[in-house]
């Protein structure tokens, strides 16, 4: 039998690169064929050690991903990339990116690059960039790096339940506090101060210094290092690598815990999904939701007690 007449999940498993695009767009499409696929690699998934990158926009996410790519290519690794692309569908950005990316890579099958482009719906996209990763795992990627912008919970969830959070910061977006706000803060495992060629970037170092001395660490807890890093020229990247490997030797005896995180998080996030989708489809009469909207809007109608009919009729118990 040829490899191409294997069914995809074997062909995934061996790591075939156009199997594993076929799986990445059968899961970017929601096809129901990739539950079946999910459904069959899953059992060996759990190996590759999943690095989250999350940041503002334009903080140089992309370009630190690649330079990181490389460095752990040096090292031997192999290495799935799935990006989520902020950019409008309409302006192409995400293909555009996405090929740029794979030119740079292009010469090395070690690194496989995938974008998703959000399409409004921040909850599948969460779905689909944890099913990738796990299409990447089972293709046997020693790393898989997701790398995601800091907006919205289920993003900076989906870096959280990683088994390294990196969160990049750059220096220079006018009120350094504000970043520290952005509540992805209190995820990181290991900050990136990139764009450190850049005015302010020592300060931006200091605020988020002085932030983590406002926590209290017990001894031998892991204190998030900070790396300045300049994503365009490399410099910093090995030091990167470096911090995730300690974080990595030190955390050792965690990752079961965060692992479970992660299953958590997919099985919530996939329970919701499923639940409003019966909901709408098979207790709402066609157009019945739009209706309750419309209700709550003219006032007719709090929110709540909308959410509790509807739970009624649901399970039953009106
Ligand atoms: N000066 C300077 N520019 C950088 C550095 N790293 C990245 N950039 C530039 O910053 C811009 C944004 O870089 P990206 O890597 O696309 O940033 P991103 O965080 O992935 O952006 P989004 O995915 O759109 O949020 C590009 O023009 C990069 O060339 C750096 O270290 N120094
Ligand atoms: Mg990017």
């Amino acid at each position: 039998m040829t490899v191409a007449a294997l069914p995809l999940a074997d062909r995934v498993r061996a790591g075939d690169m156009r199997a594993i695009a076929r799986a990445i767009s059968l899961i970017e499409d929601e096809s129901p064929a990739a539950a079946g696929l999910i459904h069959d690699i899953f059992g060996e998934t759990g190996q590759s050690y999943l690095i989250g990158i999350t940041g503002p926009p334009g903080a140089g996410k992309s370009t630190l991903v690649d330079k990181l790519a490389i460095e752990t290519r040096r090292a031997g690794e192999t290495v799935g990339i799935v990006a989520v692309d902020p950019t409008s569908p309409f302006t192409g950005g995400a293909i555009l990116g996405d090929r740029l990316r794979m030119h740079t890579h292009a010469a090395d099958s070690g690194v496989f690059i995938r974008s998703m482009a959000t399409r409004g719906q921040l909850g599948g996209l969460a779905r689909a960039t944890s099913d990738v990763a796990l299409v990447f795992d089972a293709a046997g990627k020693s790393l898989v790096i997701i790398e995601t912008v800091g907006v919205g919970q289920d993003e900076v969830d989906i870096v959280r339940t990683a088994d390294v959070s990196i969160v990049v910061l750059v220096p220079g977006t006018g009120d350094d506090v504000q970043a520290l706000k952005a509540g992805i803060m209190e995820i990181a495992d290991i900050f990136v101060v990139n764009k450190a060629d850049r005015d302010g970037a020592d300060r931006m170092v200091t605020s988020v210094e002085s932030n983590l001395a406002l926590q209290a660490f017990a001894e031998g807890e892991w204190r998030p290092p900070i790396i300045k890093t300049e994503a365009t020229t490399g410099k910093g990247i090995a030091e990167l690598w470096q911090a995730i490997g300690a974080f990595r030797a030190h955390s050792e005896g965690q990752r079961a815990r965060r692992i479970r995180s992660r299953n958590a998080f997919r099985l919530r996030e996939l329970l919701t999904h499923r639940f409003l989708e019966y909901v709408e489809r098979e207790v709402l009469a066609p157009g019945e939701f739009e209706q309750v909207v419309e209700r709550i809007a003219e006032r007719e109608l709090d929110p709540y007690s909308a959410a509790a009919e509807i739970m009624a009729k649901a399970t039953g118990r009106g």
